[in-house]
Order: structure tokens, then C-alpha cells, then sequence
């Protein structure tokens, strides 16, 4: 039972112990749509909470400041040599503590302050570490943004041609390729002819993708870029972490001093045994078949959608992230993300582009399916997850009481289908 990874706790900790075994309760009894969660494995879970807690090791394998380091050595050699297999890549540090801090290890190694990159803005589906203004990055930086189009057949896809034009106007030092809601492939190849152009680094934070391209269902970019950013809790499915990767010796050396001592003191030693659990996990054929059904299951869910009458930005999906636009429906994001929370639905309210609502409010809602197919949703559940968002959304134009039995009948069918599909076999 519950006990089970929480041996402990209970008796000595009651009060945490109560939000753990609520926690987990939540994430058994709602559907978890949030495009950036997936459902970690328990081995990865004990690797973390685990003794390597305990170690201090600053520094790099078999070149640390303390004592003691023969093991947590071994975890980090492993976790490299596997994350490099991965991506087909020379060169990995696996130790930022988050995304976040992987950016700007990138900056502190290939920028000075006041320099100028080109990221795309928050607002067309980037990154708040790409430049957005209340974030280290568009304040120490002269941050130029580029977004994606606003009308034509390639509306609300990446705008290369502003890319290149904003690339020659502004001379950056660093382009950023990648982004936390574009649903499409992203074209590297692209990205890495307009930085050659102006002679910029090409940098890619492919946090949202690693773990389509670690299952070979999303184009690779480390051969592309001079450097690759990422967390490794997302589509990867591993320990809540982060990495940089290059194939450039000199931006290796760059980036570890970037990283230790530049930013961080002591790696998360427990956080490295745990990515390198879950990087075997990802090395795995079953990884790559569970990646298929991530993307197979987004475009199923997105085809409902559209035929209940939403609008999907950039009309589909190539990866795990569906981008709905409520326009057509008047209704706003935080509304909605309201009410499917109260029927046991997690995602969030995310701005569509040109959204001419702020940030709090918007016109949009993203969905992903990594942490729901990690459980066994399958293509016809996540139809009928689409029915559900569909159902509980129009209901939102009717009356009080078939609002409230719209909503019991959701609350029903999503309490049958979490039961269906435990999150941890083992701890129920
Ligand atoms: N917060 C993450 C996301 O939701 O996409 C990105 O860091």
C-alpha cells in the first residue's frame, strides 16, 4: 500500500506524511493533462529518495572537492554514458538542478551582460527563460523575440522568415530554437542556416521533446546545434532534473565551469542516480513504443476537439502537446481550467498567440498526454477524455442544473477511468 515508498514517514512525520498520501492520492484520482508531468517510475522515485541524499560531491567525476565520491562517481558515469547513447551526443552535464538553471548556464558560458539573443516571445509559445521580461533573461539580457504567424496557411507556425530577418538586424550571439507549448516540429536544420548567416551560436532547449526524441519520434537536434538544453521530468519520463548536451568541446569546458562553480555548488547526487535509472528506462525498446502511443493519443484528442467545435492551434499536433483555443466556444482559460480541476481534470490555462487576453486570464488551454499514456490511456480513452473536456465545456452555456449533471456524470466516468489505470500498481 501507500507505505510502500513512504516506510516511515507515517510514524515519525505525520503532518508531511498526510500531503504525501494526499498528493498521491490526487495524482491517482485526477487525469493529469499538464503537458510538462509525466508519472515517474518507482524506481526512479527510490533512487531519489534515496542515500546518495547525503553526499556533498562539487566538482566532476573522479575530480571533486571531497572525500567519499567513489560511488556517486559511478551514478553520475553511468547516468553520462547513458544520456550520451540517448542522444547520440560527445558531451553531457547532467547536473543543473532544473531547466531554468540549465539556461542560464548556457548564458553565463557564451554570453556577457547586455548581450543580445534571439529567443521566441511567451507569449507564441516560448519560454519564460527565453528572453520574457519579468525573467533573469530579458532583464540581463537584451532579449529580441521573434513569434509565429498570425494569419495564411501557416498561421500560428514559427515565423523563419522574422527569425532571419530579426537574426540580421539584431547580430545575437545565441538564437534559441524550442519552446513549452508549439505542438509541431520544430525545423533545426532551419534554425542552424540562420544563425550560420549571422554567425551566432544555435541554442536548442528541447525540454518539452527529449523524450520524443529519445524515443526516435521527434527530429534529434544535438546535430543541429552548438548546444542543447533540457529537463529531464517531462516527455523523458525521469527524475524532476535537467541537462546540457553538445557535440563542441570547447562549449564543454565552457559549460561545466558555467555550471560548477559558476551557478551551482554541490550536484544533486540522489537526482543524478535517479536520471540515470531513468535514462536505462528510456534506452529501453518499450520506451520508444510508449512514445508512439504519446503522439497517437495526442492526435486523437485533438480530432475530438475539433469536431466538438474548438479550434486547435496550428490546426493539429506532431508531438504530446494539444494547444485549444476557446474563441470559438467564448469561454476563457482560467475558467475552464477551473472547472475541469473540479471534475478531476489537471491541465492549465495557456495564452493562444495574439491572445488579446493577459496572461492570468487567456484565451487558451494546453493539454498533454505523457503522464495519462504512462498510466495505459489508450487512443478511445483519450477520445473519450475529449468528449469529457467537450461535455463539461458546453456546459458551461447552460443552465445551472445540467451544468451540475453534466458534471456528475464526468466526475463518474473519470473516477471509473482513473481506477481503471493506477499510477503505481504497487501502491493500491
Ligand atoms: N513549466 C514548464 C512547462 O509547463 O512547460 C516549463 O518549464
Amino acid at each position: 500500500m501507500f507505505e510502500l515508498y513512504n516506510k516511515g514517514i507515517k510514524d515519525t512525520d505525520p503532518e508531511v506524511y498526510a500531503t504525501l498520501k494526499s498528493e498521491l492520492l490526487r495524482q491517482q484520482n485526477q487525469i493529469e493533462l499538464i503537458a510538462s508531468e509525466n508519472i515517474a517510475s518507482l524506481s526512479t522515485l527510490n533512487a531519489q529518495g534515496s542515500v546518495m541524499t547525503n553526499k556533498y560531491a562539487e566538482g566532476y567525476p573522479g575530480r571533486r572537492y571531497y572525500g567519499g565520491c567513489e560511488f556517486v562517481d559511478q551514478a553520475e558515469e553511468i547516468a553520462l554514458d547513458r544520456v550520451k547513447k540517448l542522444f547520440n551526443c560527445k558531451y553531457a552535464n547532467l547536473q543543473p538542478h532544473s531547466g531554468a538553471q540549465a539556461n542560464q548556464a548556457v548564458f553565463l558560458a557564451l554570453l556577457q551582460p547586455n548581450d543580445t539573443f534571439l529567443g521566441m516571445s511567451l507569449a507564441s509559445g516560448g519560454h519564460l527563460t527565453h528572453g520574457a521580461k519579468p525573467n533573469i533573461s530579458g532583464k540581463w539580457f537584451n532579449a529580441i523575440q521573434y513569434g509565429v504567424k498570425k494569419e495564411g496557411n501557416d498561421k500560428d507556425l514559427i515565423d523563419y522568415d522574422e527569425v532571419e530577418s530579426l537574426a540580421i538586424k539584431h547580430k545575437p550571439k545565441i538564437i534559441i530554437a524550442g519552446a513549452s507549448a508549439y505542438p509541431r516540429i520544430i525545423d533545426w536544420k532551419k534554425f542552424r542556416e540562420i544563425s550560420d548567416k549571422v554567425g551566432a551560436y544555435l541554442m536548442v532547449d528541447m525540454a518539452h521533446y527529449s523524450g520524443l526524441i529519445a524515443g526516435k519520434q521527434y527530429p534529434n537536434p544535438v546535430e543541429y546545434s552548438d548546444v542543447v538544453t533540457s529537463t529531464t521530468h517531462k516527455t523523458l519520463r525521469g527524475a524532476r532534473s535537467a541537462m546540457i548536451l553538445t557535440n563542441n568541446e570547447e562549449i564543454y569546458k565552457k559549460i561545466n565551469s558555467a555550471v560548477f562553480p559558476g551557478l551551482q555548488g554541490g550536484p544533486l547526487m540522489h537526482v543524478m542516480a535517479a536520471k540515470a535509472v531513468s535514462f536505462g528506462e528510456a534506452l529501453d525498446p518499450a520506451f520508444e513504443e510508449y512514445i508512439k502511443k504519446v503522439i497517437s493519443n495526442a492526435k486523437h484528442l485533438s480530432e475530438i476537439l475539433v469536431k466538438r467545435g474548438f479550434r486547435i492551434v496550428t490546426g493539429g499536433t506532431d508531438s504530446h502537446i494539444v494547444w485549444l483555443d476557446l474563441t470559438p466556444k467564448k469561454l476563457t482559460g482560467d475558467k475552464a481550467e477551473k472547472i475541469l480541476e473540479d471534475v478531476g481534470i489537471a491541465c492549465n490555462k495557456n495564452a493562444i498567440p495574439y491572445d488579446p487576453h493577459p496572461p492570468k486570464i487567456t484565451s487558451g488551454l494546453r493539454f498533454g498526454t505523457a503522464a495519462a499514456t504512462s498510466r495505459g490511456f489508450n487512443e478511445s480513452d483519450f477520445e473519450l477524455v475529449g468528449e469529457m473536456i467537450s461535455d463539461i465545456l458546453d456546459s458551461l452555456n447552460s443552465d445551472e442544473e445540467e451544468m451540475k449533471k453534466v458534471s456528475q456524470i464526468t466526475k463518474n466516468k473519470i473516477q471509473e477511468m482513473c481506477n481503471k489505470y493506477p499510477i503505481y500498481n504497487e501502491a493500491f
